[in-house]
């Protein structure tokens, strides 16, 4: 054990995650704006370089998005040349119908896409990092985006992305995909990388650190969130703002 009660793990190497949600690429209703919000995160990523980037859902907005814009992103996100893993959210119906003409199989090999339906686990061996999520595939009650989450492999870090909607009583888990503040506090993992709601918000449970990014293109405080594991410091989270584009989204959960 260290100072920090933390057992000490020769896996646990300090990392830098870039963690974003709710980008809405191929929206009916900001097309652009939802291009340039992509082109900015993907700023954030250059300018101070992470480990891995974390996709918390809604990448995309919708089972039919332009083409162009599908091989842009996958372009795109291949050339950040770190790790990238993406959560299917509500929205992204292209990359969880069988129908769907996503190009599934010729991802490049630094995109990591969860697809099981009852959640999977990406393990990065060069990073010491184990990351967790379960897509949307039916946005409802009955629906859980941290049910089952798994228990902690026997070393590294620990992350789990979910897409849902974190409600602190259960009246509102009436709610679709709800998460409950009880499966904040009860998850044994470093961080919960959350997407749905479109503001930076931290919903920690005295622990894990669990955030919402925020959404890159909302219309008023467009986010991103940096995320530092240290072995001794412990986690750290913090809000990178974004340039405001203009013409608002209408905050599509
Ligand atoms: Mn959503």
């Amino acid at each position: 054990m260290n100072h920090t009660g933390i057992p000490s793990d020769p896996l646990r190497k300090p990392l830098a995650l870039l963690h974003t949600s709710d980008l809405h690429i191929g929206s009916d209703t900001y097309p652009e704006k939802a291009i340039q919000a992509f082109n900015a995160v993907l700023d954030a990523a250059h300018e101070t370089p992470v480990d891995a980037v974390l996709i918390a859902g809604d990448l995309f907005d919708a089972f039919r998005v332009p083409w162009n814009d599908v091989d842009y992103v996958i372009r795109s996100l291949a050339a950040l040349a770190c790790p990238v893993v993406i959560l299917p959210g509500n929205h992204d119906t292209i990359l969880t119908s069988p129908a769907s003409s996503f190009p599934f199989r010729g991802l490049p090999a630094n995109i990591h896409l969860l697809q099981a339906p009852n959640g999977e686990m990406v393990t990065l061996p060069s990073l010491g990092l184990s990351v967790w999520g379960k897509p949307v595939y039916n946005h409802e009650p009955s629906f859980r985006p941290l049910g089952g989450l798994p228990p902690r492999p026997s070393s590294g870090w620990y992350v789990a992305i979910a897409h849902g909607l974190v409600v602190n009583d259960n009246a509102n888990l009436q709610r679709s995909s709800p998460i409950d503040t009880q499966e904040l506090a009860l998850a044994d993992c470093d961080y919960i990388a959350l997407g749905h709601v479109h503001r930076f918000e931290n919903v920690t449970q005295v622990h894990p650190p669990a955030f919402y990014s925020g959404s890159p293109s909302d219309p008023e405080k467009p986010t991103v969130a940096r995320v530092y594991l240290h072995p001794e410091k412990g986690v750290a989270v913090e809000a990178i703002h974004l340039p405001n584009h203009a013409s608002g989204n209408n905050r599509t959960r």
